[in-house]
């Protein structure tokens, strides 16, 4: 699409709206989005081609009649029918009805309509709604999952609840426990502003992932990544009220909000008896409408380092570095060591400025080109922050930099070189707290940039780190993609994550790119690696991958999948959890497919027809 850079609208801020971007930021985002926008060859508008995407299981009238119906109970303004066509947009201002970054059409993982709840009880009413008319329900809060699926749904044609838009108050900070609850509307940079705005900045800090526009609640129960110290997100909420699935969409508070009168909900996240919180994170089990997170207090001084390595197997000594250092909590935060080519693509070019050949650019391209940057040529780069006043650092940056000196040609960057548009200055922000939009950039490394991510757990050891290294090595070279790894470092495992990036309009591409993430999916699994979080469409081929024990975790789920949500209407499929009325009809998706859907549902349980 040709967009003269005055003619792009300006994207909204946070006085706009609950998505929009902080006022500070707002250059950043005007610049982020011409790139963006000068990277797409296709206008933003997609018509349907198949019309008004209906689930399975319903006729098109009977579908039409019961959207009536919840229009009549919630007002018809805040149900929208999606069909006409959809809008793509990027990463600020993106569609809450599909995946912007198809691996399929764009028409697979796709809503029929989008729902905006003004309460719990309007969520409660959506799933009793669902349950008489067996519709399925998709819950997001920001839909800002990108390279995950983003805000679809698993299933073609479910409604969309977008419990963002009107659900996204702060419910609280408390400046004494250090403690908040949110609303799923609440992104990382509104809560981020809110602290500021109170004038508790200094006393308090968020965790933040690598981009600040997701919902500090989704995020988490996603089981997002920040880094700081409190990066480990799930590891540091505390309590969740939920709408249970079931027809009569009752309400559950979980730990100690079980309690009435009590005070220490986000305080104490077990409460008494079984833990429950776990199975509502990466599920199908619950609509999560409030959730307790714990606040970090600023350390008294920080200080973010980088170290550059320019030999590409120094990465086993590396790891074998970090991982004692990191266990001990001399390196204190999920840092990332990175390559060099996704370093060179953050810097927000498309690739054909270093280089327009076909297939994989070759390194010596990407190292010729990294001679000319503040930081100079390398192959890995570690980021990482020290915490605390200047004596409590120097303790631990003296060991650091005596452990990262060991590697053959280790150079210390000194940040004092580095110009203020530098990436190692995001990364220092987002260390302290302070949610940027530069991560974005390297989407622009091909035309219509779309990305995935391959996102295995494996420990901190340099054999692992080869192993993974090697076997993603060998899928990009097989599919003809430029491999782009980081991996971040948490206490005692890492997250490889390898964003895979492709053009959306390329269909050979994205058949190349899907082709790549599975074969990575099935190597790892082999030698014993899963992955923590992975895309809609990839989903069942994860869930497969963890299966001990004759399947006996798929089976646990199933059971409670059964138990809460009997007419399997809430997000069916998500995390390769169906429910019983999908089993057995080829509804999971494999590798090579063009369509998403199986072969219908069966009628309620119990009932012989629709
Ligand atoms: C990133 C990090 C993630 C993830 C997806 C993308 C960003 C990488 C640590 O988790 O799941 C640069």
């Amino acid at each position: 699409m040709t967009m003269s850079k005055s003619s792009i609208p300006q994207t909204p801020t946070l006085r706009d709206t609950h998505s929009g971007i902080p006022s500070r930021l707002l250059p950043k985002a005007t610049n982020a989005k011409s790139l963006i926008y000068a990277g797409k060859t296709v206008s933003d508008t997609v018509p349907l081609r198949r019309g008004l995407p209906i689930p399975q299981g319903i006729s098109k009238p009977t579908f039409l009649s019961a959207v009536a119906e919840l229009k009549e109970s919630l007002g018809a303004e805040q149900v929208i029918l999606n069909d006409k066509e959809v809008q793509n947009g990027w990463y600020m201002e993106h569609p809450n009805t599909h995946d912007m970054m198809p691996l399929l059409s764009a028409e697979e993982f796709i809503a029929s309509a989008v729902v905006y709840p003004g309460s719990v009880a309007d969520v409660q009413t959506i799933v009793q709604w669902a349950n008489k008319h067996l519709i399925p329900i998709s819950p997001i809060s920001l839909g800002r999952n990108l390279g995950y699926g983003g805000s679809a749904p698993r299933v073609r044609g479910a409604v969309t609840i977008d419990l963002g838009k009107r659900m996204n108050r702060i419910l609280d900070i408390n400046p004494d426990d250090y403690t908040c609850l949110v609303e799923p509307g609440v992104t990382f940079y509104a809560l981020h502003e809110e602290i500021q705005r109170r004038g508790l900045g200094d006393k308090m800090w968020i965790d933040v992932p690598d981009l600040g526009g997701g919902s500090v609640l989704g995020n988490t129960l996603d089981r997002g990544v920040g880094y700081t110290p409190y990066g480990d997100h799930w590891a540091v909420h505390s309590g969740l009220e939920v709408v249970l699935p079931g027809p009569e969409a009752r309400v559950l508070r979980t730990g100690m909000g079980a309690l009435p009168g009590e005070n220490t909900w986000q305080s104490f996240p077990y409460g008494f008896g079984p833990f429950s919180d776990g199975i509502f994170s990466q599920s199908n089990f619950g609509v999560v409408t409030k959730m307790g997170m714990t606040l970090m207090p600023n350390p008294g001084g920080y200080e973010s380092f980088m170290y550059v390595f320019p030999n590409e197997d120094s990465l086993a000594q590396i790891m074998d570095i970090v991982r004692p250092l990191r266990i001990q909590n001399i390196l204190e935060n999920v840092a990332q060591l990175r390559h060099c080519l996704q370093t060179l693509a953050v810097r927000g070019q498309p690739r054909t400025k270093y280089w327009d050949g076909e297939g994989q650019m070759p390194e010596s391209v990407v190292h010729e080109h990294l001679k000319n940057t503040p930081v100079g040529d390398f192959t890995w780069a570690y980021y990482g922050t020290s915490y605390g006043p200047e004596f409590v650092r120097k303790h631990k940056l003296e060991i650091i930099d005596r452990e990262f000196k060991r590697v053959p040609g280790a150079r210390r960057i000194d940040p004092s070189t580095l110009p203020a548009d530098e990436y190692f200055w995001s990364r220092d922000r987002i260390a302290s707290g302070t949610p940027d939009l530069v991560e974005l950039a390297w989407v622009n490394w091909m035309p219509n940039g779309s990305h995935i991510a391959f996102s295995p757990i494996a420990p901190i050891r340099g054999t692992d780190a080869t192993k993974l290294w090697d076997l993603a090595k060998k899928s990009h070279k097989e599919a003809g993609i430029d491999l782009m790894p980081a991996f971040c470092v948490g206490l005692r495992e890492m997250h490889l994550i390898v964003e895979i990036v492709f053009d959306n309009t390329d269909e050979g591409m994205r058949r190349r790119a899907e082709k790549c993430l599975r074969d990575m999916i099935d190597d790892a699994a082999k030698l014993g690696y899963g992955e923590y979080r992975t895309h809609l469409a990839l989903m069942d081929q994860v869930a497969g991958t963890y299966n001990w024990n004759d399947n006996a975790l798929m089976k646990f789920n199933n059971d409670l999948k059964d138990a809460l949500d009997p007419n399997g209407i809430l997000a069916p499929g998500r995390c390769g959890i169906w429910p019983k009325r999908y089993r057995n009809r080829d509804w999971e998706l494999k590798g090579g497919e063009t369509r998403s859907e199986g072969n219908g549902v069966a009628p309620r349980i119990g009932e012989t027809k629709i």
